[in-house]
Formats: C-alpha cells, structure tokens, sequence
C-alpha cells in the first residue's frame, strides 16, 4: 500500500509527540526547582516571623535528617552562618540529606554546580550523589576569603529517572554542626568535536560546567580522575586540590568567554592525553596570564608536554593581561600527556588568603611546521623577508 494509513499517521504523530516532550521533560541546563532555596514554604521563612513547624520544610526537596533552611545574617554560637546567594540556603546536619528527583537523557554527562560553605565543623566534606556515581568534596580547604566556594562536578546519567542527592557524611558532637548549600545548578555537558589541526580536546575550555552570570567567584573543578566524566570535558583535575572555571565577565579570560585559573602551586594539575604520532616533532602553545582578580606576582606555569617540562614565568605587558607560550617536544608514544600546575602558591593582594594563580588558555598541540605551526612563526618569518627587502 503506497498511502499511509491515518492510523499509522497517528502513531507516528504521537510517537512524534512522546519524544518531543522527553526532550521538554528533561532537566534544562540552570538552577534545579528551587536549587537557591528562596522559595518560601507554606507559612513562610522562619526569619519573616513563621512558626517553627514550617522551619524545616523546604519546597521541591526531600529532606532526611536535620536540614534546616538558614538565612542570611542569622547565627550560631555566636558566629554568622554564611549564605552564598540570596537571603536563603539550606544546612545539613550530621548524615543529613536533601534530593530532587530530575529527568536526564540516559548515557548523557551532567555536570552539577553548587556552592557550599562551612559552619562550625573542623572536618566538613559534603557527598553528592546520582546513583551509582557519587564523590565526596572535601570543604576544608577555602579558596575565597568570602566563606564559600563554588565547586562543580560531573556523572554519566545511566538512568533517565534521577535522583540527585546531597548528604553531609559528618559525624560532629554537635548534630547542626554542617555546611550549608545554595546555589544547585545541573547542566548537560557536550563534548566538543576536537579540531582537526589540534591534538587537545577543549583545549579553549568553552564547554564546562554550568556558571551563574551573577556568581562572581568562579567554579571549582575538585579531583576527578576519570576523564570520560569531567565537568570539563577531555581535561582531568589528577591533584588532590581543585582548579578554578572563570568567566569573561569576572575576571581577565585570555581567549572566549572561559578560562582556566590554577590554584595552590603543583597541588593542582590538570592534564590530559593527546594522541600523537610516535617520532615527529610536536610544538603545544597556549596563552598564559592573569585572571585580573589582583593575584600577587610572580605567576608561572610548570607546562608538561611529553618528556618535556618547562617552568615558564607570565611576564606582565601593559597592554595584555596574556601572553602566548611554547613548548617544543617529541613525541614517544601514540598517546602524550600535557598537564600544567602553578609553579607557585599565591594569594590575592587585596585580602591576602584567596587563592589565585597563573591563567591558561587556548592550548593546542600541532605537528611542528604544520599550518598552524606557522601562527606566529609565519609571521616572524615574513616578518624578516619584509626587513630583508627594505635593507635591498
Ligand atoms: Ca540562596
Ligand atoms: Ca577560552
């Protein structure tokens, strides 16, 4: 039968329908259903006068133990219990939890920002789970003098059904002893297609977690080992101290609108495994520079290009906040890695404790002499014919 039958046409149709709304259903990329906590509960915050049966109740969550909403200002044991973003955020208490149920599309990579600050434990860490990928992030460490930190971490989705879960595996004398959550985001990660005339996968770093417009302190990358579940993808952070994800709105980005700062000398390494050709000779450039967050000179790389490792120092240029770098080496092996940690351990100069450090960016790893080898060799080189034919 050449026509189609109106039945099938309606299969079809529904069908059609079906798979457009799991795309709809699916999580959109930005803040979880009240992921900033400022949605009131039924009787309003507890801070604008509302009875303490509804203190506990936080709209689009499922709590387990002790989580209480806290707001901005309020304290404890005389110290004031910090909130990353707006007027609300919520604590967990010891082994207390808060989940969301979200819609993923199954075998996707999500990343999942958040942003955590500590109260009164000495050993906080907070666990973040999507059955059965989890990882523990560890909250001893401030890297802003603001009291919290932004941090972010990636998954396989192997369910479409999700539940994303955030416990606080703490054990303190005192049970409200905990830290305190704002600001949960997810978004799907892309990998992005690698350029044919550069060995490194998001060697720009445009494709990584998801960043509020508004939030000024960038993302931390804690450790993640396995580089099929970055939040940014091809790169792994392999030191057991995070990196930070900053943006062009916040800070001095060398190239695009996403960067990568490194933090706390050769405690934080990014690396990644480029695929190269045994013998031939290989030339990784990349742009060094300042995030423009006042870090305290001198800012230097430790860059790792095969057998090769070069200290390389940003030499500050009035009309640059970057400079481009290189690294010559051969390759060994099919697969070469590259990894780049801060030669040093600085601090901003305006508060002196936030952690900052040297800027990379824009890495790319070509065949020595290929087309894009002549970048700014070319250059030179046409630049010395030009010189030659004026001395003629
Ligand atoms: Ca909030
Ligand atoms: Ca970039």
């Amino acid at each position: 039968m050449a026509s189609t039958s109106p039945t099938t046409k309606s299969f079809r149709l529904f069908c059609l329908i079906v798979s457009h709304l799991a795309v709809i259903l699916a999580a959109e990329d930005g803040l979880l259903i009240n992921g900033d906590f400022e949605t009131a509960p039924t009787g309003g915050f507890a801070d604008d006068g509302a009875t303490s049966d509804s203190r506990d109740a936080v709209p689009s969550w499922k709590l387990t133990g002790t989580v209480e909403l806290v707001a901005s200002g309020q304290k404890q044991g005389g110290m004031i219990l910090i909130v990353p973003e707006g007027k609300h955020a919520v604590r967990l208490g010891n082994d207390a939890q808060i989940s969301q149920d979200v819609k993923l599309e199954k075998g996707e990579i999500y990343s999942i920002t958040f942003s955590a600050s500590r109260t009164c434990a000495q050993l906080e860490s907070l666990n973040v789970s999507v059955s059965p990928a989890s990882q523990t992030i560890d909250l001893q460490t401030l890297y802003s003098v603001q009291g919290w930190d932004t941090y972010a971490w990636a998954f396989q989705a192997e369910e479409e059904d999700a539940n994303v879960v955030f416990t606080n595996p703490g054990m303190e004398d005192d049970p409200t002893c905990g830290p305190i959550i704002d600001d949960i985001a997810i978004k799907k990660l892309f990998v992005p297609t690698k350029p044919k005339d550069n060995a490194v996968l998001n060697g720009d770093f445009e494709e990584g977690p998801w960043m509020f417009r508004n939030a000024s302190l960038g993302v931390l990358l804690p450790t993640n080992l396995d580089e099929e579940t970055s939040s940014l993808p091809g790169w792994i952070v392999e030191s057991n101290r995070a990196v930070r994800y900053i943006d062009s709105y916040h800070f001095s980005v060398p190239g695009g609108k996403r960067a990568l700062e490194l933090l706390s000398g050769k405690e934080g390494i990014i690396s990644q495994m480029v695929t190269t050709t045994p013998n031939k000779p290989y030339t990784m450039s990349f742009s060094l520079g300042h995030a423009g967050d006042t870090c305290k000179q001198p800012l230097a790389v430790m860059a790792f290009a095969g057998d090769q490792a070069e200290n390389i120092h940003y030499t500050p240029n009035a009309n640059s906040t970057f400079q481009t770098a290189n690294v010559n080496f051969t390759a060994k092996a099919e697969r070469t890695r590259v990894a780049f940690y801060s030669v040093y351990y600085n601090t901003r100069s305006d508060d002196m404790s936030s952690l900052c450090g040297p800027v990379v960016d824009d890495i790319r790893v070509v065949v020595s002499g290929g087309v894009r080898g002549l970048n700014l060799s070319g250059l030179r080189f046409g630049f010395m014919i030009l010189i030659i034919m004026f001395m003629v």
